[in-house]
C-alpha cells in the first residue's frame, strides 16, 4: 500500500491566464459540489484527472472501468448526488458504460463523462485512434446522453447531465466530450463566467391533492393492508416519514432487498418473513418507491390467488403506474413530499385496519424465524462449511456492527445472506438490485466507503468475485476499510455442476474450489486469512471489521454447498432435469 507519486504540477497552458477544457471540467465539477470521482484513465482525459485532483476532487483510479462505475453508482445511491464516473473513448467508455445502464435500471444517479475522439474521421468512419460514435452507443441505454463539442458549452453540459441525473427518477447519464473541446483553450476570466451553479437542481414534486385523497380513502378501508418499501423509498431518505405512517397506521411492512434496514427488519411491524401471505391475502398494498417488476412477481404469481388486491403505489415516476396490474390509487410525486401530504391528511381518516391481521403476520414471523434459526443451528458444525455455516457465524457479527455497509453479491451467497442478516439502519445493503447481475462488488465497495467514510463489508460467491476481484487493489491502495468476504464453494452455484463434456473439461459451473484468494491479498499488502472452520472465520471477520485496514477473507466451502441458481432456478429456461445425460 505505498504509493509513489510524481507531485509535478499539471502541465501549465502556455500562456498564463489561460485555461484548457479539461480545467474547465474540473472547476465545473468542484461548482457541482463533487468531492470524489471514479475512473481509469489514458488518452485523451489524464490530464482531466490530474486536474481535478489539483482541484480538490478525490479521484480513485480503478483497473477496470466497469467497477469505477459501479463505485460512482454506490456513491449515488448512498448520497443522494451524482457519482461521477471518467473514462477514455472507445472500450473505456463501453466498458464504464455497462454500469451506468445499470444505475439507470436501478434508479441510481450517476454521470458518466468520457472523452471522445475527433468527430469528423468518426462521421466519416476513417479510422480514427479509439473512433466510435459514443454517443449514438450511450443514447438507448441511459436516461440522458449529450456531447460537448467546444469548451464554451462544458460548464452548460455538466450542469445539464448532472439536472439529469438527480431530478424526476433518477439515473445514468452519459456527457461525452470530444477531445479538440477537452483541449480548447479559453481564457480564465471568461471561462470562470460560464460557470454556474444550477438552482434547486433535484425540484419537489409535490402530488395532486386528489391522488392523496383517494389513495387515504383506500388505505383508511383497509382490512388487511400492506406497505411494500422499495429502494427508491430508501434513495429519498424518507425513512422518518414511514417511521411516522408505520407508527401511527399500525399497518405492518415489508422492506425489498436494498431497502432492508430502511426501518428496522427486527421492527415489530415488520413482515420480512410474510411476503407470500402479503401477495396472498393483503387487501390494501403500499408500494413506496418499488416497482412492480419481476422481483415481485410483476402482480401475478402468488398475487393471482388474491384477484381483489388494490394497490396503492407512490412514485416520482408516471410511466411507472400501471406497468404491469392496474394501479387504484397512483400517487405521483417525490415520496417526500407525498409522505408529507398523507401525514398531513391521516388525522380525518380512521384506520378500518383488522388487529388480527397484524397478529397473524407476527404468530407467522415467529415461527419461520424459530426455523430459520434451527436451519442455522443445524448448519452450525458442519464440515466442511456449507453457506448456512458461514453465515451463521457472520449474522451476529454483522448486527453488531449495525454501521457496516454490506456488500453482497452472488447466487446463493446472495439469497442466503439477504435470508439471515436482518439489517437495522436505511442504505446499509448494497446488491445485484434489480438486473441481478454479477460484478458490481469490489466497485460498490470503493464507492461506499469512498463516498461515506464507513466500513464496508462484502460477501461475496466465488463466481461473483470473479467479475471484480482485481479491483480490490483499488481498496488497497486507497487503504479503505473494506473486507471482502469470498465463499468458495468451487463454482457457480456450486462446484459439483451438470458435466456433460466428453473430454474432462471443466463443467460450465465449476470454477476453482482449491483457489486461495486470500493470496491476492498478500499480492497488495492487505490482511488475509484463509478459513475452514466456523472459529477461524469468527475470529477473522472480527479482526477485519476492528482493523479497518483492507481485508479479504477466503471461506472454504464445500464444493455441494449451494443449489442450480439459488432461489430463483424458476428463471430458467426448462428444468435442468429435462437434460438427458
Ligand atoms: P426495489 O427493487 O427495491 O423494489 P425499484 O428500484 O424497483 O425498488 O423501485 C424504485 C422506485 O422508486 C422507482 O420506480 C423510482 O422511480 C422510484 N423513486 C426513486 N426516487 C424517488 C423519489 N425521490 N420519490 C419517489 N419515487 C422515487
Ligand atoms: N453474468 C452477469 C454479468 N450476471 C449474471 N447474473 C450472470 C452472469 C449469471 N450468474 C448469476 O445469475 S449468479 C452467478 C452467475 C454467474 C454466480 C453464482 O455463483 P457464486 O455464488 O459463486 O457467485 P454461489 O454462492 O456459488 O451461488
Ligand atoms: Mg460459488
Amino acid at each position: 500500500m505505498t504509493t509513489t507519486q510524481n507531485t509535478a504540477a499539471p502541465a501549465a497552458p502556455s500562456y498564463p491566464n489561460q485555461v484548457t477544457g479539461m480545467w474547465v471540467l474540473a472547476r465545473s465539477l468542484v461548482m457541482m459540489g463533487v468531492k470524489e470521482m471514479y475512473g481509469l484513465v489514458g488518452i485523451p482525459v489524464t490530464e482531466a484527472a490530474y486536474i481535478c485532483q489539483e482541484q480538490g476532487i478525490r479521484f480513485f483510479g480503478f483497473r477496470h472501468e466497469q467497477q469505477a462505475g459501479m463505485a460512482a453508482a454506490t456513491h449515488g445511491f448512498l448520497t443522494g448526488t451524482p457519482g461521477v464516473l471518467l473514462t477514455v473513448s472507445s472500450l473505456g467508455f463501453l466498458n464504464g458504460l455497462t454500469a451506468t445502464a445499470n444505475a439507470t435500471v436501478n434508479c441510481y444517479p450517476m454521470v458518466q463523462i468520457s472523452g471522445s475522439s475527433v468527430r469528423e474521421p468518426i462521421d466519416l468512419q476513417q479510422g480514427t485512434y479509439e473512433g466510435l460514435d459514443q454517443l449514438a452507443v450511450a443514447k438507448p441505454l441511459v436516461k440522458a446522453a449529450y456531447r460537448v463539442n467546444k469548451v464554451e458549452d462544458i460548464p452548460t453540459g455538466v450542469v445539464r447531465a448532472f439536472r439529469a441525473a438527480m431530478s424526476g427518477r433518477p439515473g445514468g447519464v452519459y456527457l461525452d466530450i470530444t477531445t479538440p473541446a477537452l483541449g480548447q483553450i479559453l481564457d480564465m476570466d471568461v471561462a470562470e463566467k460560464l460557470i454556474y451553479k444550477p438552482v434547486d437542481i433535484a425540484p419537489a414534486m409535490p402530488p395532486a391533492k386528489e391522488a392523496v385523497a383517494r389513495a387515504m380513502q383506500l388505505i383508511a378501508g383497509a382490512r388487511r393492508p400492506a406497505f411494500l418499501i422499495g429502494k427508491g423509498a430508501a434513495y429519498a431518505r424518507v425513512e422518518a416519514e414511514m417511521r411516522q405512517l408505520v407508527d401511527k397506521t399500525g399497518i405492518p411492512f415489508y422492506c425489498m432487498s436494498m431497502a432492508k434496514g430502511f426501518l428496522p427488519d427486527t421492527d415489530p411491524l415488520s413482515a420480512l418473513s410474510c411476503r407470500s401471505t402479503i401477495m396472498e391475502q393483503a387487501d390494501v398494498v403500499v408500494l413506496v418507491g418499488a416497482r412492480l417488476n419481476w422481483l415481485l412477481s410483476r402482480g401475478k404469481g402468488k398475487w393471482a390467488k388474491n384477484p381483489d388486491v388494490k394497490f396503492v403505489q407512490l412514485d416520482i415516476d408516471p410511466q411507472e403506474i400501471d406497468s404491469n396490474v392496474p394501479i387504484a390509487a397512483p400517487v405521483v410525486g417525490d415520496l417526500k413530499s407525498s409522505l408529507d401530504a398523507m401525514l398531513a391528511a391521516l388525522p380525518s381518516y380512521k384506520m378500518s385496519m383488522d388487529p388480527a391481521w397484524v397478529k397473524s403476520l407476527q404468530d407467522e414471523t415467529r415461527t419461520k424465524n424459530a426455523k430459520f434459526a434451527q436451519r442455522l443451528k443445524d448448519a452450525a458444525n458442519a464440515m466442511p462449511m456449507t453457506h448456512w455455516t458461514a453465515l451463521g457465524v457472520i449474522k451476529p457479527i454483522i448486527e453488531s456492527n449495525p454501521d457496516v455497509i454490506l456488500v453482497n453479491e452472488g447466487a446463493n451467497t446472495l439469497d442466503d445472506t439477504r435470508d439471515t442478516i436482518d439489517m437495522s439502519l436505511p442504505r446499509h445493503r448494497i446488491d445485484c438490485a434489480t438486473w441481478a447481475i454479477m460484478g458490481m462488488g469490489m466497485g460498490s465497495c470503493v464507492g461506499a466507503a469512498a463516498s461515506t467514510g464507513k466500513s464496508v463489508v462484502a460477501i461475496e460467491g466465488d463466481s461473483a468475485f470473479g467479475f471484480s476481484g482485481m479491483d480490490f487493489s483499488t481498496a488497497c491502495r486507497f487503504g479503505l476499510p473494506v473486507t471482502v468476504v469470498i465463499f468458495n464453494n468451487g463454482g457457480i452455484y456450486n462446484g459439483i455442476g451438470v458435466n456433460m463434456s466428453k473430454n474432462g473439461d471443466p463443467a460450465p459451473t465449476t470454477l476453482d474450489i482449491n483457489a486461495r484468494y486470500d493470496k491476492i491479498g498478500e499480492a497488495f499488502g492487505a490482511d488475509s486469512y484463509y478459513v475452514k472452520t466456523p472459529q477461524e472465520l469468527d475470529a477473522a471477520l472480527k479482526a477485519a471489521i476492528a482493523s479497518k485496514r483492507p481485508t479479504i477473507i477466503d471461506v472454504q466451502l464445500g464444493a455441494d454447498s449451494g443449489k442450480e441458481s439459488g432461489h430463483i432456478g424458476y428463471l430458467n429456461p426448462a428444468p435442468l432435469q429435462n437434460i438427458t445425460v
